[in-house]
């Protein structure tokens, strides 16, 4: 079939909005109408080449929410009509991480999804000429239609929005995730969020949720704080107006009993290296965690004193929260049908395919939280 997509072409130019050849499913893979699909910064990472695993022609997207439109041979748990997620991180329930109950990074398909192939190797999309145009993180959303292996997939109910839930599909569930999965943050606590954007507040819902005290925001833009307080933010960093931030946060955290200070949760939702050490520094000598959720351009590398984590700070990373897709986004949809977590003001942007640059145009001004395509 053809159908419309906004095709990366190159690194650091802007997608391409054409038609292109989609291959149907073969065994164990699940055609999807795409019905909207959000802009992560992670896209916007790739676009701009800083990704090693970048690769190019391909199309983009894995933030979307659709329907099942056909499915190939051998799949059992899906069926035409079906209500779904796409899962960058599949759960194949059988691979050797999926058994261990030690992780959610299932790694049954990752070798050719990080190739941007199907599992067998090859690719469902093509130029109208014929010429292969690849798959990106096992989604590519940012096409109207899509295949995707039948593990990679949630199925959700079906009274839910396209048009909010397909945020569930990264930023939520991996803000939310990272605290409840990760960092298993108890009631009382306190955490630094480094980052007010997409994922930074869901990590803030998220403290919120699990019944956090101090909920400090760092973040260079001070346009994100009255959203941040408005999930549950306690008290704003700005590095600019402040000499030091990690004494600024261990100074927030002290109290007449601890005069040591520190905060025992911290979150790096940034992708910056000198940020993700403040954000180990900033924590709790003895037991602080800081949970690295920004993903780093090629070739950077992260860096601190030893002597941080021999004084009892942990240093951990998450991706997707911890979540195991196809159990867990099923829920979490739940949770926001039941008012139980909020979305929708996070969505300030609604666009169409065609203007589907302007959504990264918006992140770059920092105008967004998240822009959402309808298609
Ligand atoms: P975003 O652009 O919406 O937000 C980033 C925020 O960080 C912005 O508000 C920006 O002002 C702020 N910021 C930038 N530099 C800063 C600095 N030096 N100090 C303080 N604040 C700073 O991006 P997003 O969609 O929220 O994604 C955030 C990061 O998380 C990205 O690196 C993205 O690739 C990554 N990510 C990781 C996962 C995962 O599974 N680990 C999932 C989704 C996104
Ligand atoms: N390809 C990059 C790493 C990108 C990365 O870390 N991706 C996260 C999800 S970000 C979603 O917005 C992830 O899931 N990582 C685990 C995995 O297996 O990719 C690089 O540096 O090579
Ligand atoms: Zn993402």
């Amino acid at each position: 079939m053809r159908t419309r997509a906004a095709v990366a072409v190159q690194a650091g130019k802007p997608l391409e909005i054409m038609e292109v050849n989609l291959a149907g499913p073969k065994a164990g893979e699940v055609l999807v109408e795409i019905k909207a699909t959000g802009i992560c910064h992670t896209d916007e990472f790739t676009l701009s080449g800083a990704d090693p695993e970048g690769l190019f022609p391909a199309i983009l997207g894995h933030e979307g929410a659709g329907v099942v439109v056909d499915v190939g041979p051998g799949v059992t748990s899906l069926k035409k009509g079906d209500h779904v997620i796409p899962l960058y991180t599949p759960e194949c329930r059988t691979c050797p991480s999926c058994l261990s109950r030690k992780t959610n990074l299932c790694t049954s398909i990752r070798a050719t999804q990080g190739q941007g192939l199907m599992p067998d190797g090859t690719s469902r999309f093509s130029t109208l000429d014929g010429d292969p145009i690849l798959h990106y993180m096992g989604c590519s959303t940012f096409s109207n239609y899509t295949v995707l292996p039948e593990i990679a997939l949630a199925k959700v109910r079906e009274d839910a929005p396209f048009d909010k839930i397909c945020y569930i599909g990264c930023g939520v569930t991996t803000g939310i995730g990272a605290v409840i999965n990760t960092a298993k943050v108890e009631i009382g606590a306190t955490a630094a969020v480094f980052g007010l954007g997409g994922i930074g507040l869901n990590v803030i819902q998220g403290l919120r949720l699990a019944g956090a005290d101090k909920i400090i925001g760092v973040d260079l833009n001070p346009a994100k704080k009255e959203m941040a307080e408005k999930f549950g933010m306690t008290h704003f960093v700005n590095p600019k107006d402040c000499e030091n931030v990690v004494q600024e946060i261990v100074n927030i955290t002290k109290t007449p009993f601890d005069q040591i200070g520190g905060a025992d949760y911290s979150f790096d939702c940034t992708g910056n290296v000198k940020v993700m050490r403040d954000a180990l520094e900033c924590t709790h000598r003895g037991w602080g965690q800081s949970i690295i959720i920004g993903v780093a351009p090629a070739g950077a590398v992260i860096e601190t004193r030893p002597f941080q984590l021999v004084t009892g700070r942990v240093w951990k990373g998450t991706a997707f929260g911890g979540a195991r897709g196809r159990t867990d986004v099923p829920k979490i949809v739940d949770w926001y049908m039941e008012g139980k977590i909020e979305i929708d003001s996070m969505i300030t942007h609604q666009l169409k395919l065609d203007e589907i640059n302007k959504g990264f145009d918006l992140m770059h001004a920092g105008e967004s939280i998240r822009s959402v395509v309808v298609y």
